[in-house]
């Protein structure tokens, strides 16, 4: 039995059949390491209560449980009726953070690495049709060097162990997004890849299908009214729509691609994918989407709210994009790690554009004052390198369809100083190059500490991505003024003809109802100056073609000398309402719009 990626998502059409098996699940933490040499595969005594999705972190009230370090076990029963035998029949997980390990009636499923991507296990010979079936899950929150994001494990004196992260935001842990029966046809879609253009006023939909069998294959278009447009038959083709609606930033258009197994007349599968026509591409100093200029406004965020921790919150979802609507911001990255799959269908639908990172962050030695670079680890240079590629892969694959989905971010404020990474990362973008059937742009976010001649991989990138705190943590307050020299140097520093850039970080922490006149470091006008200042920077560079604020919104993180209950950065409180700056980055992205400088 094996566990394995599951990236074509699930849904309910004629053929196929969803059963949703969140709630709540028995739960129970493996305290003294040893669930498995106590048969908890098999099930769970004495077990409480825990929600799925969620993180497990914030329900408790006990300080060693929210920070508990090793596995969290999980368990329920579910039902598959007998009309299902003749079916192929799955269980998926939407992310289990960061390791899981699956039993299904205490048979051994596999194990799974990777905290942010959809991964399933095979059902049909395992499952006892009309009767109880018991599903146990281990989920390990422990990190090292070999995982992404990389992290370590420090023995406390009382001997518990914890981890400590290499980077910025909690280490939530737990199953965080859906769980879900999925039951499809044996003859079924397996994948699909999707690639649009534009000529003149026609939209091209070229497609490419795999199935598990040999049937017949059918493709229908239909309009956002239901009408269909465009239809073609076989696994590869290509589909004309005359007088295309395009998929715009701020003004999405989908159409709806209809795959449709048939054999001998009848439908034995069915499938379909929201398609928006678009075109990107780097050309010059621009970023150009549909041969139009764009300019990204917007922010960095995290999956990140009050009690749910890094777990799927539909509702929080939608407030967030009502306030990226509010705010006038086009875009987002999903800073630091692959986002759950509905957030992206709610970009698409929304006409979000989003790059798209992968969890490759914590490769440098700052956050826990570790002496030395992560590339002095001989473990980095094989094992992470491979797995790095895998995740990379997997993003690219999962995610590959979605016309919100403009660019790949392949890591976040690595040590790209140190002469081992550059080896490292030509092999990440060499192979980075060759997943994406769209051929959308490469990037990574460059650390400030890091200075252009130093940096070994901007040279593997499409578009440089800068992350600045210039009058944060270095000059901050009355050395402001010094700050905005640096900064200016270091900007002309990273100014290369054809590689514009996109501030993906910048701003300051910001205590909600801090008032100070005149501003202090952690007020509201501070968080203001700051951003204006940058703003008439980013006006002065005509290569700059983008600012993504840090953060969307306040955030949890470590505790630290730091951080005050987490990091503070947020244009908006964790509760989702606005600071003061929230209200001059409103007004400036609306008069600057989607194609400034264009
Ligand atoms: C960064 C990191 C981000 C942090 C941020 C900060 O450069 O990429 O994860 O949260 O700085 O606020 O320090």
């Amino acid at each position: 039995m094996k566990l394995y990626d599951s990236m074509l998502y699930p849904r309910e059409t004629s053929q196929r059949y969803v059963v949703d098996l969140c709630g709540y699940w028995n739960f129970k933490i493996d305290k003294e390491h040893n669930g498995r040499g106590d048969g908890w595969q098999n099930g769970l005594d004495e077990s409480i209560l825990m929600a799925v999705p969620s993180s497990f972190n914030d329900v408790f009230t006990e300080k060693k449980i929210r920070d508990f370090a090793g596995d969290v076990w999980y368990e329920r029963a579910f039902y598959v009726p007998e009309e299902w035998k003749e079916k192929n029949l799955e269980i998926r997980f939407g992310s289990a953070t960061h390791k899981a390990e699956v039993w299904i009636n205490g048979h051994e499923m596999g194990k799974h690495k990777g905290g942010f991507m959809p991964f399933a296990a095979k059902l049909n010979d395992i499952v006892k049709f009309g009767e109880p079936n018991i599903i146990v899950v281990a989920v390990s929150n422990l990190l090292d060097f070999t995982t992404l994001p990389l992290g370590r494990i420090e023995m406390l004196s009382d001997g518990r162990q914890i981890v400590l992260p290499h980077f910025d935001f909690f280490n939530y842990a737990g199953l965080h997004r859906a769980v879900k029966l999925v039951v499809t046809p044996i003859e079924r879609v397996e994948d699909i890849t999707v690639v649009t253009d534009i000529q003149g006023t026609d939209g091209i939909i070229e497609y490419d299908i795999e199935t598990s069998g040999e049937s017949d294959v059918h493709v229908e278009v239909y309009d956002e009214d239901g009408e269909l447009v465009g239809e073609s038959s076989g696994k590869r083709s290509e589909i004309v729509i005359e007088d295309a609606k395009l998929w715009c930033p701020g003004n999405a258009y989908l159409y709806k691609l209809k795959v449709k197994i048939v054999n001998v007349c009848e439908v034995v599968d069915e499938y379909y994918l929201n398609v928006g026509i678009r075109t990107v591409e780097v050309k010059g100093n621009r970023f150009l989407i549909n041969n139009e200029p764009f300019y990204f406004k917007g922010f960095g965020k995290h999956e990140d709210c009050e009690y749910h921790g890094r777990g799927f919150n539909p509702v929080v979802a939608l407030r967030d994009f009502e306030l990226l609507d509010w705010i006038n911001a086009n875009s987002v990255r999903t800073s630091h790690y692959p986002y759950a799959e509905e957030f992206y269908q709610l970009a698409d639908r929304k006409g979000i554009v989003i790059i798209d990172e992968v969890a490759a962050v914590g490769f440098q030695a700052v956050m826990n004052a570790v002496d030395k670079s992560v590339f002095e680890e001989e473990i980095v240079h094989s094992e992470t390198l491979e797995y790095h590629k895998l995740e990379v892969e997997r993003l690219i694959k999962r995610d590959k369809n979605h016309p919100s989905v403009v660019m790949w971010c392949l890591t976040n404020e690595p040590d790209s100083k140190n002469p081992h990474s550059e080896k490292y990362f030509e092999e990440i973008y060499a192979h980075g190059r060759t997943l994406d059937a769209q051929n959308r742009p490469l990037t990574y976010a460059n650390f400030m500490y890091i200075k252009f001649e130093e940096c070994k991989l901007h040279q593997f990138v499409d578009v440089i991505g800068l992350n600045r705190y210039w009058g944060w943590y270095e000059k901050p307050g009355e050395q402001f003024v010094d700050a905005m020299e640096s900064f200016k140097n270091d900007l002309e520093e990273f100014s290369t003809p054809g590689k514009p850039i996109i501030f993906f970080e910048y701003g300051a922490d910001t205590m909600s109802g801090v008032h100070k006149l005149p501003s202090v470091t952690f007020s509201e006008e501070y968080q203001v100056e700051f951003l204006d200042a940058y703003h008439k920077m980013f006006d002065d560079f005509d290569n700059v073609i983008g600012e993504q604020v840090w953060n969307f919104a306040d955030f949890q993180t470590t505790e630290g000398p730091l951080r005050v209950d987490g990091n503070k950065k947020g244009i908006f409180t964790r509760t989702r309402q606005p600071k003061q700056a929230a209200f001059t980055l409103r007004n400036r992205w609306k008069k600057i719009g989607d194609n400034h400088k264009s």
